[in-house]
C-alpha cells in the first residue's frame, strides 16, 4: 500500500501493526501537546483533525507527546503513530504545521495507521500564484485556495493584483484606481477588488496556516487599468477606455515623469506599509514596447523605491541583469525569451530564482490540446508534466544554491467560476507542490495517492480534472 501523502515525505515505514479508529481522545491530546509551541498548529488540529474522527470508536487511552527539536531541517518534522501513543517532533512551529497537515491527510478516512515520517522541505519558498487581475475572485475564494495550498504545504500565496484589465487593490492615496477600474473582467462580468481591511485579513488567515501572501503590483508594462483611472502616467497623458482583451505587452507607465514615478512611490508606500511578509512583487513582465536599455533603467529606479520603501522586491525574470536590491528575488517563468544572461546573473548579483517555468508549472495552461479551459502558447501541461522536473535543470546555468524555491501560476485569462479554478489547479498543483517539497520522485505511487486525493475531493464538492495519467478508480 502507498501512503496518500501529498507531498510524498523524504522518509516513511508502514509498520505492521494493526492500527486503530482515530478518536477525540488523539486529536485532544495532539492538540494539548502543540498548544504551548506551536498554536497555529494546534488550532489546525482542532480544525481539521476533529471532524476524521470515528463516531462508533469508544474513547481511547491515547499518549501523545509533541517536542521541538531544533536539530532538524528548517520546516521538518517527524511522526510516529503506534496504536495508543502518537510522537510529533518538529523543527519549529511551521514543521510542526506542516505534521497536521500531513497527518489531516493520513487519518483522512478515520483510521490511524502505524508508521513512522520523516520529512523536510527541499525549497524554503512554495508557492503559487492566482491572478486576480484577470478575472477576479474575491476574499471567500482565496480562502478556499488559501486552504487549499497550505494543505500541499505550500507557504506562499501569490496575488497578482493588477493588469491591463483591472486593479484589484484599493489605495487610499489613489482613489480613482478601484473607482474607475476594478469593475470589469475579462468575462465582461463585474470584477471587484480588495479593500486594504480585506488584504490585511486574507494576511491574517493565511498567517494562521503558515501561509505568506506576496502581493504584485505589475508595473511598468500590464498597467493600461491604472492609465485609464491615471492618464497623467501614461507615455502621451491621453485618456484611455477600460480594456478587457487578453493581449499582452502593448502598455507602459511613462518611464520618467514626475507624475508616473509619484504614482509609482504611492503604489509602493501602501505595498509596503501593509504587507506583513518580506517580500512584494512588482512585476516586470512583458514591457514589450522598450528598448531594453530604457527596460532596464526603470527596473534599477523601481529597485531602488522598493528599497526606500523599507521593501524586498520579486521582479518576473526579465529583470535579470539589472543592479537591483540585494535580496532581490527573481521568478523565472519562460525560455522563449533570451536567457543567456541569467546564469552570470546568478553568479554576479546577490539575487535568488524561484522557478515557475510556464511547461511545468504554469496551471493556465491546457492538460490536453483540446481541453474546454486554458491557454497553450508555453505547452501542454498534464499532471505528469507538472510533477516530473527539476527546478534546478530548468532555470538555464543558475547554480543549486541560488534556487530558492518553486511556484505554481494561476493566470485567469479563461476561468470563471471557483469550479473552473480547481479544474485547473487540480490535480497539478498537488505535482508542483511534490516539486517543491522535494519528494522521492515516483510517479507510479505518486498518481496512486492523486486517485485517493480525487476520491476526497470529490467527497468535499471540489471539481477536478481526471486525467488520463492517473488510475482514478
Ligand atoms: C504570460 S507569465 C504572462 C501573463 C499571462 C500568461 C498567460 C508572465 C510573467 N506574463 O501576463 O497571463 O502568460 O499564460
Amino acid at each position: 500500500m502507498t501512503l496518500p501523502l501529498i507531498p510524498a515525505p523524504q522518509s516513511s515505514t508502514l509498520r505492521a501493526g494493526p492500527g486503530e479508529p482515530l478518536t477525540a481522545s488523539h486529536v485532544d491530546a495532539l492538540a494539548d501537546a502543540l498548544s504551548p509551541w506551536a498554536p497555529r498548529a494546534a488550532a489546525a488540529a482542532r480544525r481539521t483533525l476533529a471532524d476524521l474522527v470515528s463516531t462508533t470508536a469508544p474513547p481511547a487511552e491515547v499518549t501523545v507527546t509533541a517536542t521541538q527539536d531544533p536539530s532538524l531541517a528548517a520546516e521538518g518534522y517527524t511522526l510516529d503513530l503506534a496504536a495508543g501513543s502518537w510522537a510529533l517532533t518538529a523543527a519549529d512551529e511551521t514543521g510542526a504545521f506542516w505534521a497536521v497537515q500531513s497527518l489531516a491527510q493520513l487519518l483522512r478516512d478515520g483510521a490511524v495507521p502505524d508508521l513512522q515520517v520523516s520529512d523536510a522541505p527541499a525549497y524554503p519558498v512554495r508557492g503559487m500564484m492566482l491572478d486576480i487581475a484577470r478575472f477576479y475572485f474575491g476574499p471567500d475564494d482565496i480562502r478556499r485556495v488559501i486552504d487549499l495550498a497550505a494543505s500541499y504545504r505550500l507557504n506562499q500565496l501569490h496575488l497578482h493584483l493588477s493588469d491591463d484589465q483591472g486593479w484589484r487593490l484599493e489605495i487610499p492615496s489613489r482613489p480613482l484606481l478601484t473607482k474607475m477600474s476594478a469593475a470589469q473582467d475579462v468575462a465582461g462580468g463585474q470584477g471587484g477588488y480588495l479593500t486594504l481591511e480585506d488584504y490585511e485579513q486574507l494576511q491574517r488567515y493565511a498567517l494562521d496556516r503558515h501561509v505568506v501572501i506576496v502581493p504584485e503590483v505589475d508595473l511598468p508594462g500590464h498597467t493600461h487599468a491604472a492609465q485609464v483611472a491615471y492618464p497623467e502616467i501614461s507615455p502621451d497623458g491621453a485618456e484611455r477606455e477600460p480594456y478587457i482583451g487578453t493581449e499582452v505587452g502593448f502598455s507602459s507607465l511613462h518611464l520618467t515623469s514626475d507624475e508616473a514615478w509619484d504614482f509609482v512611490d504611492d503604489i509602493v508606500a501602501t505595498l509596503a506599509e501593509h504587507t506583513l511578509g518580506e517580500y512584494v512583487h512588482l512585476g516586470g513582465d512583458e514591457s514589450l514596447t522598450l528598448t531594453r536599455e530604457q527596460y532596464v533603467t526603470y527596473m534599477e529606479r523601481l529597485g531602488a523605491v522598493a528599497e526606500k520603501h523599507g521593501t524586498k522586491a520579486v521582479f518576473w525574470q526579465e529583470a535579470a541583469g539589472a543592479a537591483l536590491p540585494p535580496g532581490t528575488r527573481l521568478q523565472y517563468w519562460t525560455s522563449q525569451i533570451e536567457t543567456d544572461h541569467i546564469a552570470q546573473v546568478a553568479r554576479d548579483h546577490d539575487v535568488t530564482f524561484i522557478a515557475s517555468p510556464a511547461t511545468r508549472a504554469y496551471l493556465d495552461q491546457k492538460y490536453t490540446a483540446d481541453f474546454p479551459l486554458g491557454l497553450t502558447w508555453a505547452a501542454i501541461v498534464d499532471v505528469r508534466e507538472a510533477y516530473d522536473w527539476d527546478p534546478v535543470a530548468e532555470l538555464p546555468g543558475v547554480p543549486a544554491e541560488s534556487v530558492v524555491g518553486v511556484e505554481a501560476c494561476l493566470w485567469t485569462e479563461t476561468p470563471r467560476s471557483f469550479d473552473d479554478l480547481t479544474m485547473l489547479v487540480l490535480p497539478r498543483l498537488p505535482a508542483v507542490a511534490s516539486v517543491a517539497w522535494g519528494s522521492p520522485k515516483d510517479y507510479p505511487a505518486f498518481a496512486s495517492a492523486l486517485a485517493q486525493h480525487g476520491r476526497w475531493w470529490d467527497a468535499d464538492g471540489l471539481v477536478f480534472y481526471r486525467s488520463e495519467q492517473v488510475d482514478w478508480t
